[in-house]
Protein backbone atom coordinates (compact mmCIF):
# COMPACT_ATOMS: atom_id res chain seq x y z
CA UNK A 1 0.00 0.00 0.00
CA UNK A 2 1.09 3.05 -0.85
CA UNK A 3 0.53 6.17 1.61
CA UNK A 4 0.57 9.84 1.37
CA UNK A 5 3.03 11.62 3.48
CA UNK A 6 3.21 15.17 4.67
CA UNK A 7 6.77 14.12 5.95
CA UNK A 8 10.24 14.34 4.19
CA UNK A 9 13.32 11.84 3.49
CA UNK A 10 16.63 12.45 2.62
CA UNK A 11 19.62 10.01 1.69
CA UNK A 12 22.89 9.68 1.01
CA UNK A 13 25.03 6.69 1.03
CA UNK A 14 29.00 6.49 0.00
CA UNK A 15 31.80 3.50 0.47
CA UNK A 16 35.17 3.41 0.22
CA UNK A 17 35.70 3.72 -3.26
CA UNK A 18 32.61 6.15 -3.88
CA UNK A 19 34.23 9.36 -5.15
CA UNK A 20 33.09 12.99 -3.47
CA UNK A 21 36.17 14.96 -4.56
CA UNK A 22 36.14 16.29 -8.06
CA UNK A 23 39.23 16.15 -10.33
CA UNK A 24 39.54 18.22 -13.31
CA UNK A 25 40.05 16.51 -16.61
CA UNK A 26 43.70 17.96 -17.07
CA UNK A 27 44.66 16.73 -13.56
CA UNK A 28 47.88 14.27 -14.20
CA UNK A 29 46.77 12.22 -11.18
CA UNK A 30 44.70 9.30 -12.21
CA UNK A 31 41.76 9.46 -9.79
CA UNK A 32 40.48 5.95 -10.16
CA UNK A 33 40.32 5.39 -6.46
CA UNK A 34 39.48 8.07 -4.65
CA UNK A 35 38.41 8.30 -0.84
CA UNK A 36 35.67 10.83 0.82
CA UNK A 37 37.10 11.96 4.10
CA UNK A 38 41.11 13.02 4.42
CA UNK A 39 42.51 11.47 7.62
CA UNK A 40 41.20 8.09 7.63
CA UNK A 41 42.37 4.49 7.11
CA UNK A 42 41.49 1.87 5.57
CA UNK A 43 43.28 -2.15 4.56
CA UNK A 44 43.91 -3.12 1.11
CA UNK A 45 45.64 -6.66 1.77
CA UNK A 46 47.97 -6.03 4.76
CA UNK A 47 48.44 -2.53 3.53
CA UNK A 48 47.29 0.53 5.75
CA UNK A 49 46.03 3.10 3.11
CA UNK A 50 45.47 6.72 4.54
CA UNK A 51 43.34 9.20 2.64
CA UNK A 52 44.77 12.21 1.38
CA UNK A 53 44.50 15.63 -0.54
CA UNK A 54 46.57 15.32 -3.51
CA UNK A 55 46.51 17.79 -6.04
CA UNK A 56 43.02 18.21 -5.33
CA UNK A 57 42.20 14.47 -4.99
CA UNK A 58 41.13 13.01 -2.04
CA UNK A 59 42.74 9.66 -3.27
CA UNK A 60 44.18 6.81 -0.77
CA UNK A 61 47.82 6.18 -0.56
CA UNK A 62 50.20 3.48 0.78
CA UNK A 63 51.35 4.32 4.69
CA UNK A 64 52.29 1.04 6.16
CA UNK A 65 52.90 -2.61 5.61
CA UNK A 66 51.56 -4.58 7.96
CA UNK A 67 53.23 -7.78 6.94
CA UNK A 68 56.60 -6.22 7.27
CA UNK A 69 56.19 -7.78 10.65
CA UNK A 70 54.34 -10.37 10.14
CA UNK A 71 50.77 -8.14 11.34
CA UNK A 72 47.66 -7.98 9.55
CA UNK A 73 45.43 -4.96 8.45
CA UNK A 74 42.17 -4.44 10.71
CA UNK A 75 39.87 -1.96 9.73
CA UNK A 76 37.57 -0.18 12.37
CA UNK A 77 35.23 1.14 10.31
CA UNK A 78 33.10 3.43 13.21
CA UNK A 79 36.73 5.03 13.57
CA UNK A 80 37.66 4.93 9.73
CA UNK A 81 40.80 3.83 11.06
CA UNK A 82 42.63 0.33 10.24
CA UNK A 83 46.07 -0.71 12.57
CA UNK A 84 48.44 -3.36 12.38
CA UNK A 85 47.52 -6.45 14.60
CA UNK A 86 48.46 -9.57 15.47
CA UNK A 87 45.22 -11.82 15.67
CA UNK A 88 43.73 -13.64 12.93
CA UNK A 89 42.46 -11.59 10.49
CA UNK A 90 38.73 -11.06 9.98
CA UNK A 91 37.51 -12.31 7.08
CA UNK A 92 34.77 -10.97 5.46
CA UNK A 93 33.97 -12.91 2.64
CA UNK A 94 30.23 -12.39 1.90
CA UNK A 95 29.46 -8.76 3.51
CA UNK A 96 31.42 -6.33 1.66
CA UNK A 97 34.71 -4.37 2.60
CA UNK A 98 33.25 -2.00 5.40
CA UNK A 99 32.31 -4.32 7.94
CA UNK A 100 36.75 -5.29 8.67
CA UNK A 101 37.01 -5.80 12.70
CA UNK A 102 35.40 -3.41 14.50
CA UNK A 103 35.64 -3.79 18.58
CA UNK A 104 32.08 -2.23 18.66
CA UNK A 105 31.01 0.98 20.45
CA UNK A 106 28.76 -0.54 22.76
CA UNK A 107 30.58 -0.48 26.19
CA UNK A 108 33.62 1.43 24.94
CA UNK A 109 36.22 -0.84 24.97
CA UNK A 110 38.91 -1.40 22.60
CA UNK A 111 40.01 -5.44 23.12
CA UNK A 112 42.63 -6.39 20.29
CA UNK A 113 43.60 -9.43 23.16
CA UNK A 114 39.88 -11.60 22.72
CA UNK A 115 39.41 -12.34 18.97
CA UNK A 116 35.42 -13.72 18.53
CA UNK A 117 36.43 -16.28 16.21
CA UNK A 118 39.11 -18.16 18.63
CA UNK A 119 37.78 -21.64 18.39
CA UNK A 120 35.21 -20.94 15.67
CA UNK A 121 35.75 -23.74 12.72
CA UNK A 122 32.19 -23.03 10.95
CA UNK A 123 32.29 -26.74 10.95
CA UNK A 124 34.74 -26.26 8.35
CA UNK A 125 33.11 -25.30 5.61
CA UNK A 126 33.39 -21.76 6.20
CA UNK A 127 34.96 -18.78 7.23
CA UNK A 128 34.59 -16.37 10.74
CA UNK A 129 34.25 -13.09 10.38
CA UNK A 130 34.08 -10.64 13.54
CA UNK A 131 31.27 -7.88 13.04
CA UNK A 132 30.08 -5.85 16.00
CA UNK A 133 32.59 -7.45 18.73
CA UNK A 134 30.74 -10.95 17.32
CA UNK A 135 31.54 -13.91 15.23
CA UNK A 136 29.70 -14.28 12.30
CA UNK A 137 30.22 -17.81 10.01
CA UNK A 138 30.52 -17.01 6.55
CA UNK A 139 29.37 -20.38 4.84
CA UNK A 140 31.68 -21.86 1.91
CA UNK A 141 29.07 -22.85 -1.58
CA UNK A 142 26.84 -25.73 -0.87
CA UNK A 143 26.67 -24.99 2.73
CA UNK A 144 24.62 -22.83 5.34
CA UNK A 145 24.73 -21.49 8.88
CA UNK A 146 23.18 -23.33 11.83
CA UNK A 147 23.32 -23.36 15.48
CA UNK A 148 21.93 -21.19 17.75
CA UNK A 149 24.65 -18.91 17.20
CA UNK A 150 24.83 -19.78 13.29
CA UNK A 151 28.35 -20.65 14.03
CA UNK A 152 28.28 -23.84 12.37
CA UNK A 153 27.49 -24.22 8.32
CA UNK A 154 25.95 -27.67 7.59
CA UNK A 155 24.91 -28.90 4.09
CA UNK A 156 21.91 -26.74 2.24
CA UNK A 157 19.41 -28.06 0.53
CA UNK A 158 18.68 -30.80 2.88
CA UNK A 159 17.34 -29.85 6.27
CA UNK A 160 15.84 -26.39 6.64
CA UNK A 161 17.95 -24.08 8.19
CA UNK A 162 15.57 -22.74 10.43
CA UNK A 163 15.61 -26.40 12.57
CA UNK A 164 16.49 -26.16 15.28
CA UNK A 165 16.20 -22.04 15.45
CA UNK A 166 13.58 -21.05 18.33
CA UNK A 167 13.95 -17.37 18.17
CA UNK A 168 14.59 -17.66 21.66
CA UNK A 169 10.50 -17.89 21.84
CA UNK A 170 10.02 -14.32 20.67
CA UNK A 171 10.02 -14.60 17.38
CA UNK A 172 9.88 -16.66 13.80
CA UNK A 173 12.76 -17.86 11.73
CA UNK A 174 12.58 -16.99 8.16
CA UNK A 175 14.90 -18.51 5.80
CA UNK A 176 15.89 -16.42 2.85
CA UNK A 177 16.63 -18.29 -0.14
CA UNK A 178 19.18 -15.15 -1.83
CA UNK A 179 21.20 -15.57 1.34
CA UNK A 180 20.59 -19.26 2.22
CA UNK A 181 20.76 -18.34 5.66
CA UNK A 182 18.02 -18.52 8.56
CA UNK A 183 17.03 -15.25 10.26
CA UNK A 184 14.86 -14.41 13.46
CA UNK A 185 12.08 -11.74 12.61
CA UNK A 186 11.36 -10.88 16.60
CA UNK A 187 8.47 -10.03 18.21
CA UNK A 188 7.67 -6.56 19.01
CA UNK A 189 9.81 -5.58 21.96
CA UNK A 190 12.60 -8.08 20.80
CA UNK A 191 15.16 -7.95 18.48
CA UNK A 192 18.45 -10.37 17.70
CA UNK A 193 21.21 -10.01 20.36
CA UNK A 194 24.05 -10.56 17.87
CA UNK A 195 25.11 -10.18 14.12
CA UNK A 196 23.83 -13.82 13.41
CA UNK A 197 20.56 -12.69 13.94
CA UNK A 198 19.32 -16.35 15.02
CA UNK A 199 17.78 -15.63 18.74
CA UNK A 200 15.21 -12.55 20.18
CA UNK A 201 16.37 -10.54 23.03
CA UNK A 202 14.31 -7.51 24.51
CA UNK A 203 15.51 -4.75 22.56
CA UNK A 204 16.75 -2.80 25.74
CA UNK A 205 19.28 -5.25 25.94
CA UNK A 206 20.63 -4.37 22.78
CA UNK A 207 19.43 -0.83 22.19
CA UNK A 208 21.61 0.09 25.30
CA UNK A 209 23.46 3.34 26.91
CA UNK A 210 27.20 3.55 26.89
CA UNK A 211 30.13 5.77 26.98
CA UNK A 212 31.14 8.52 24.57
CA UNK A 213 34.41 8.33 23.93
CA UNK A 214 35.81 10.88 22.89
CA UNK A 215 32.75 13.19 24.76
CA UNK A 216 30.67 14.62 22.21
CA UNK A 217 27.44 17.33 22.19
CA UNK A 218 24.53 14.95 21.82
CA UNK A 219 21.91 17.13 21.83
CA UNK A 220 23.48 20.35 20.14
CA UNK A 221 23.68 22.57 23.29
CA UNK A 222 27.38 23.15 23.41
CA UNK A 223 28.05 21.14 26.60
CA UNK A 224 29.68 17.72 25.85
CA UNK A 225 28.46 14.06 27.50
CA UNK A 226 30.67 11.58 28.47
CA UNK A 227 27.28 9.29 28.10
CA UNK A 228 24.49 8.78 25.72
CA UNK A 229 21.64 6.98 26.60
CA UNK A 230 18.72 6.30 24.18
CA UNK A 231 15.37 7.66 23.94
CA UNK A 232 12.40 5.29 23.50
CA UNK A 233 11.52 6.28 19.94
CA UNK A 234 15.58 5.60 18.90
CA UNK A 235 15.03 2.13 20.30
CA UNK A 236 11.66 1.33 18.25
CA UNK A 237 13.43 2.47 15.48
CA UNK A 238 16.44 0.28 15.60
CA UNK A 239 13.77 -2.55 17.12
CA UNK A 240 12.16 -1.76 13.32
CA UNK A 241 15.06 -1.28 11.40
CA UNK A 242 15.90 -4.80 12.58
CA UNK A 243 12.41 -6.06 11.94
CA UNK A 244 12.64 -4.86 8.42
CA UNK A 245 15.49 -6.54 7.64
CA UNK A 246 14.89 -9.95 8.27
CA UNK A 247 11.34 -9.65 6.85
CA UNK A 248 11.17 -7.87 4.01
CA UNK A 249 11.29 -9.38 0.84
CA UNK A 250 14.21 -8.65 -1.31
CA UNK A 251 12.76 -9.92 -4.70
CA UNK A 252 15.94 -11.13 -5.96
CA UNK A 253 17.77 -7.97 -5.26
CA UNK A 254 21.31 -7.90 -3.42
CA UNK A 255 19.54 -7.27 0.01
CA UNK A 256 20.69 -8.51 3.21
CA UNK A 257 18.46 -9.71 6.37
CA UNK A 258 20.77 -9.98 9.44
CA UNK A 259 20.62 -7.33 11.68
CA UNK A 260 22.91 -4.60 12.71
CA UNK A 261 24.27 -3.91 15.58
CA UNK A 262 23.62 -0.66 17.51
CA UNK A 263 26.38 2.38 17.40
CA UNK A 264 26.33 4.36 20.52
CA UNK A 265 29.05 6.59 19.07
CA UNK A 266 27.26 6.95 15.75
CA UNK A 267 23.42 7.60 17.44
CA UNK A 268 25.01 10.32 19.25
CA UNK A 269 26.01 11.83 16.48
CA UNK A 270 22.74 11.37 14.34
CA UNK A 271 20.96 13.31 17.44
CA UNK A 272 23.19 16.26 17.44
CA UNK A 273 22.47 16.01 13.11
CA UNK A 274 18.66 15.28 13.76
CA UNK A 275 18.89 18.15 16.55
CA UNK A 276 20.58 20.65 13.63
CA UNK A 277 18.13 19.57 11.14
CA UNK A 278 15.31 20.87 13.52
CA UNK A 279 16.77 23.95 14.74
CA UNK A 280 16.90 24.96 10.71
CA UNK A 281 13.76 23.61 9.66
CA UNK A 282 14.95 21.41 7.35
CA UNK A 283 16.75 18.19 5.95
CA UNK A 284 20.76 17.89 5.31
CA UNK A 285 23.45 15.52 4.99
CA UNK A 286 26.74 16.13 7.45
CA UNK A 287 28.63 14.10 9.95
CA UNK A 288 27.93 10.27 8.52
CA UNK A 289 29.83 7.27 8.59
CA UNK A 290 28.94 5.25 5.44
CA UNK A 291 25.36 6.03 4.76
CA UNK A 292 23.02 8.30 6.21
CA UNK A 293 18.79 8.62 6.19
CA UNK A 294 17.26 11.66 7.18
CA UNK A 295 13.33 12.12 7.99
CA UNK A 296 10.90 14.47 9.43
CA UNK A 297 7.26 14.42 9.87
CA UNK A 298 6.29 11.63 11.78
CA UNK A 299 6.74 8.63 14.31
CA UNK A 300 8.93 5.55 13.69
CA UNK A 301 6.63 3.54 12.43
CA UNK A 302 5.76 5.93 10.05
CA UNK A 303 9.44 6.80 8.97
CA UNK A 304 10.36 3.56 8.12
CA UNK A 305 7.45 2.95 6.26
CA UNK A 306 8.41 5.92 4.10
CA UNK A 307 11.76 4.62 3.85
CA UNK A 308 10.91 1.30 3.21
CA UNK A 309 7.16 2.18 0.81
CA UNK A 310 7.65 5.61 -0.46
CA UNK A 311 7.57 6.60 -3.73
CA UNK A 312 11.09 6.82 -5.23
CA UNK A 313 12.25 3.30 -3.01
CA UNK A 314 13.82 1.60 -5.16
CA UNK A 315 15.53 -2.26 -4.08
CA UNK A 316 19.46 -1.94 -4.36
CA UNK A 317 21.46 -1.51 -5.61
CA UNK A 318 19.65 1.64 -6.50
CA UNK A 319 21.06 5.13 -3.97
CA UNK A 320 17.72 4.73 -1.81
CA UNK A 321 16.57 4.87 1.58
CA UNK A 322 15.16 1.49 1.16
CA UNK A 323 18.70 0.08 -0.08
CA UNK A 324 20.71 1.87 3.08
CA UNK A 325 18.29 -0.26 5.24
CA UNK A 326 18.76 -3.25 3.88
CA UNK A 327 22.24 -2.87 2.26
CA UNK A 328 24.51 -6.18 2.66
CA UNK A 329 27.90 -3.93 3.26
CA UNK A 330 26.53 -2.14 6.83
CA UNK A 331 26.39 -4.31 10.04
CA UNK A 332 25.95 -1.47 12.39
CA UNK A 333 23.61 1.18 12.72
CA UNK A 334 23.09 4.85 15.01
CA UNK A 335 19.86 6.59 14.95
CA UNK A 336 19.25 9.26 16.75
CA UNK A 337 16.15 11.86 17.35
CA UNK A 338 15.61 15.34 18.24
CA UNK A 339 14.41 15.30 21.31
CA UNK A 340 11.54 16.09 21.99
CA UNK A 341 10.79 13.31 19.69
CA UNK A 342 7.05 14.19 20.28
CA UNK A 343 7.68 17.61 18.22
CA UNK A 344 8.26 16.72 14.64
CA UNK A 345 10.01 13.43 14.83
CA UNK A 346 13.40 14.38 13.55
CA UNK A 347 15.50 11.54 12.77
CA UNK A 348 18.78 10.17 11.42
CA UNK A 349 19.71 6.53 10.77
CA UNK A 350 24.17 6.74 10.11
CA UNK A 351 24.77 3.28 8.91
CA UNK A 352 28.71 1.71 8.90
CA1 LIG B 1 25.19 18.54 25.13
Amino acid sequence: MRRTYTAALLMVFTGWTLALAACSSDDSHSCSDTCDKADTYRCSGSMIQKCVMNDGCLTWTDDHDCSSDGRQCVEKPENMTASCVSAQPANNSNNGSNNGSNNGSNNGSNNNSTDPCSGVDCSGHGTCSVQGNQAVCSCESGYTSAGPEGLECVPAGGASSCDGITCSGHGTCQEWPNEGEAVCICDSGYTPSGPHGLDCVPTSVVCISGPLNPPYDADDDGQTETEFTPQSEECEMYELLNRTRASHDPEGAPECHRPLMWNVQWAAHGRNHSVKMKDQGGLFHDDYPYGQNCAYGCGPDCEMDMYMNGSDEPHCPDLSHHCNIMRCSFSEVGIGYAPPPSDRYWNTQNFL
